[in-house]
């Protein structure tokens, strides 16, 4: 993954503000590993219900950031050989 704060504006726009749409539009994009592609895509609406905190149903650059640990973690399990469809992260 490039720069995470680069990668955000990319696709956020000029409303600095990313849609459910544009996220899923990242990750298609920007993963790599397939299976990590799916679980995240899968999640999406899940990610953002959770880190929306003002509730406009779009992620702020504040409220994404938590994404980059997202995918590191994702890709430490891969790595072990565990299961990535637990909701634990
Ligand atoms: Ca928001």
């Amino acid at each position: 993954m490039e720069d995470i704060e680069k990668m955000f504006k990319k696709y956020a726009g000029n409303n600095e503000l990313l849609s459910e749409a544009e996220f899923k539009e990242m990750i298609e994009a920007e993963i790599w590993e397939d299976d990590i592609k799916e679980r995240l895509l899968k999640r999406v609406p899940k990610i953002i219900k959770r880190k929306d905190d003002d509730g406009d149903g779009q992620l702020s650059f504040e409220e994404f950031k938590v994404f980059s640990r997202l995918v590191k973690k994702l890709q430490e399990k891969k790595e072990k050989g565990q299961p990535l469809d637990d909701d634990s992260e």
